[in-house]
């Protein structure tokens, strides 16, 4: 009943939730302010489940490999193919975000000063050194996200090596990841009210007609920013399909038509695995390849969500009338990478992890509110491009792994 409700209504209460919050913020302007607190509640809720979530979706997914030591070749190229194609996807997104601009013009400071990031410019041993923290727990309490995600793959491979003795810690985390994906559920049940309380108090404070048309207009150049940055990446994918794994694009889009229609329907990777594993059995890739990587790339391989945070990330700090260095976008390139592995495969998992992106580099929240009015289509555009990019993985590990033979 849950589910049905929040596939099928959902949606249609979050469209009236985003007019609505528009309407109100046009009409009663500063007077919307009085309901930004429920916005407040609704990130802040959002920010909360943050730490558990991407630990547990991390460890469940890196100890699903099984012992790490054996992994072999398997492991080695979709650890590489992962790696590879997400830094691409999310250097995409800075070239569509810098390209685009869409951040210019929207005044999300509301003419008062630009907040400044908490991080200054940043050179590659810095980048390196904010992979570690001295004290787990204290990186936990103040959000220092990607020592935590570190930490999880180290705590995940040791515990496969483990055997028996590692099994009861796994199960735990597996335990803790599904329930931590039915608490995200249960928050953007409310999401129709964080959403219109957001934008009507964000679109209230903008203060009339030209910022609201500002903002829009921006709202567009961002929605066209990652689009166009998801369909370059695509025939990215289909050039490696290509060359790497000796397939017809048109033959294999073909069998994974089900998939990525599913993928775009659902927001969910997760939902979409089963028939991303029919797809690319019809398309006769390799079993031990496909049971390996596609399970594993549904949680940890999301080149969509990546390629949308950095945008994402970009549009904010334009909005705030930021100009982030060569050094900081950098930062953004490696967090923005991090946080899609952490990020589950349900739907909104980009937007919660987003977080990670925004904490690292000092920018402010609840710039998130303005990009939640698209954020239910943008979602499934990234989930069909984080399925599409699973299967290439797959056709291509399959063929690696098949050739040394
Ligand atoms: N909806 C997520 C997925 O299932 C992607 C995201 O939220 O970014 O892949």
């Amino acid at each position: 009943m849950m589910r049905s409700f929040t596939e099928n209504k959902l949606l249609l209460l979050m469209v009236v939730a985003i007019v609505a919050g528009g309407i109100s913020g046009f009409v009663w302007g500063e007077a919307m302010g009085s309901v930004a607190w429920l916005g407040e509640l609704f990130l802040t809720t959002l920010k909360m489940l943050i730490v558990p979530l991407v630990a547990a979706s991390i460890i469940t997914g890196v100890a699903g490999l099984g012992d790490v030591r054996k992994l072999g070749r398997m492991g080695g190229y979709s650890v590489a193919y992962y790696a590879c194609t997400t830094l691409i996807a999310v250097a995409i997104g800075l070239l569509m975000a810098n390209l685009w601009q869409p951040g210019v013009g929207v005044d999300l400071a509301s003419g008062g000063a630009a907040p400044t990031p908490a991080v200054g410019d940043v050179g590659i041993t810095d980048l390196i050194l904010s992979l570690v923290h001295a004290n787990i727990i204290d990186a936990a309490a103040n959000m220092k996200l990607l020592p935590i995600i570190v930490f999880c793959i180290l705590l995940a491979a040791a515990l496969s090596t483990l055997g028996e003795k590692g099994r009861p810690v796994i199960l735990f985390f597996e335990g803790l990841n599904e329930a931590m994906m039915r608490i995200v559920e249960w928050v953007m049940l409310f999401a129709p009210i964080g959403v219109f309380a957001l934008i009507a108090s964000k679109l209230g404070s903008a203060g009339g007609g030209d910022a609201f048309i500002a903002q829009l207009a921006g709202l567009a150049r961002y929605a066209l920013a990652v689009i166009s940055g998801l369909l370059t990446h695509a025939i990215v994918l289909s050039v490696i399909l290509w060359i790497f794994a000796r397939r017809s694009i048109a033959v294999y889009l073909r069998h994974m038509g089900t998939a990525l229609m599913t993928a775009f329907s659902t927001a969910s990777s997760s939902a979409t695995l089963p028939l991303t594993l029919e797809g690319v059995k019809l398309a006769g890739v390799d079993e031990k390849a496909r049971r390996f990587v596609l399970p594993l790339g549904a949680t940890m391989n999301m080149d969509g969500t990546a390629l949308y945070e950095a945008v994402a990330v970009l549009f904010i700090a334009q909005a705030y009338g930021i100009d982030l260095s060569f050094g900081q976008q950098m930062l953004v390139l490696l967090t923005a990478t991090m946080a899609a592995i952490g990020a589950a495969g349900i739907p909104e998992a980009g937007l919660v992890t987003m977080v990670i992106v925004l904490e690292a580099v000092g920018l402010p929240l609840d710039g998130i509110g303005l990009i939640l009015a698209i954020d239910w289509f943008l979602d499934r555009c990234r989930t069909t491009i984080n399925v599409y990019g699973d299967a290439v993985g797959a056709a291509v590990v399959g063929r690696l792994t098949q050739e040394k033979q």
